[in-house]
């Protein structure tokens, strides 16, 4: 479905300038793990683009869909992911713990609009981001709306809000309210086990909760993991070009960046400008969406 004026018009996201020019990418903390490939801190060329402030919403995702009558993945599939805490639906839907993540569990009938099964939905959540949208999903959605997914480039360039080498998007105070000021939707408490949600969220929150960063974008780090463009390896950085690289020519499973509303120091510290994760492209789950970036 080729993208027309009407489309490209409904894609109705605030967009942020993010300046072309040189950046300084990954993980100046020693905080990564290893096996992501979070470093070396290197330069990156970047051409100026506009990318959403949010992630896209369950109502703007509903737009797509009106549209064009698409059936995302779990829904085709008929199941997806969701957190054993959030379950919401009959005992029969109710598979296994899916193996070495046993807080995920496979739940019939969960998909976008039925979060957490088939006795949720998306009642008051038109503000919070989509999720159980796979990759697939996401580029669905960008092909009708004439945009992109972000390279983890331009999408770590743009969560960094124009800081040099900065922790987290707002600079390096913690996240933790220590400072009675909340700045991420994460996990507090004993993960898999109790979230107190002392941040005032257990699952996704409204895209537009605690504050923007420098460039004007929403949550980049904690609520919803965001597909980025690139296949992942946790080599990539070793042999990026400088300017606006796009990842590995080819791999198994796609970049996510950003972490969730999962995120905790003892089990995903991965709620940083730098930190990387991937999936399938053909996986969904109950804490990942997408935000996009302007056409180059
Ligand atoms: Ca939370
Ligand atoms: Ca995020």
């Amino acid at each position: 479905m080729p993208p027309d004026a009407e489309s490209r018009s409904a894609h109705a996201i605030e967009q942020c300038l993010v300046p072309g020019g040189r950046f300084r990418i990954g993980d100046a903390s020693g905080d990564g793990l290893p096996a992501d490939g979070e470093t070396p801190v290197h330069p990156v060329e970047l051409d100026e683009f506009e990318i959403d402030a949010t992630p896209v919403t369950n109502s703007q995702f509903s737009r797509f869909v009106d549209a064009t009558g698409y059936a995302t993945e779990a829904e085709r599939l008929g199941a997806s992911a969701v957190f054993h805490l959030l379950v919401d639906a009959p005992t029969g839907d109710i598979g296994g713990p899916v193996p070495r993540t046993p807080w995920w569990i496979t739940v019939r009938g969960a998909d976008w609009r039925r979060p957490e099964g088939r006795a949720s939905s998306l009642a008051g959540r038109a503000s919070h981001p989509v999720v159980h949208v796979t990759w697939n999903d996401a580029l669905a959605y960008c092909a009708w709306a004439g945009r992109s997914l972000p390279t983890e480039a331009q999408w770590e360039v743009a969560s960094r809000g124009g800081l040099v080498g900065a922790t987290f998007p707002w600079g390096e105070e913690p996240i933790d309210g220590d400072d009675g000021v909340w700045r991420a939707n994460v996990w507090q408490g004993t993960f898999p086990a109790h979230n107190t949600a002392a941040d005032g969220w257990i699952g996704t929150a409204p895209v537009r909760s605690y504050a923007p960063n420098g460039y004007g974008l929403w949550q980049t780090v904690g609520n919803v993991w965001e597909w980025c463009a690139d296949w992942f390896a946790a080599d990539a950085y070793e042999s990026a070009p400088l300017h606006d690289p796009a990842g590995p020519a080819q791999g198994s499973e796609r970049v996510l960046r950003g972490g969730s509303y999962l995120c905790h120091p003892s089990y995903c510290n991965r709620y940083r400008n730098s930190a990387r994760s991937r999936n399938t492209p053909d996986s969904s789950m109950g804490n990942a969406g997408f935000r996009t970036v302007s056409q180059g």
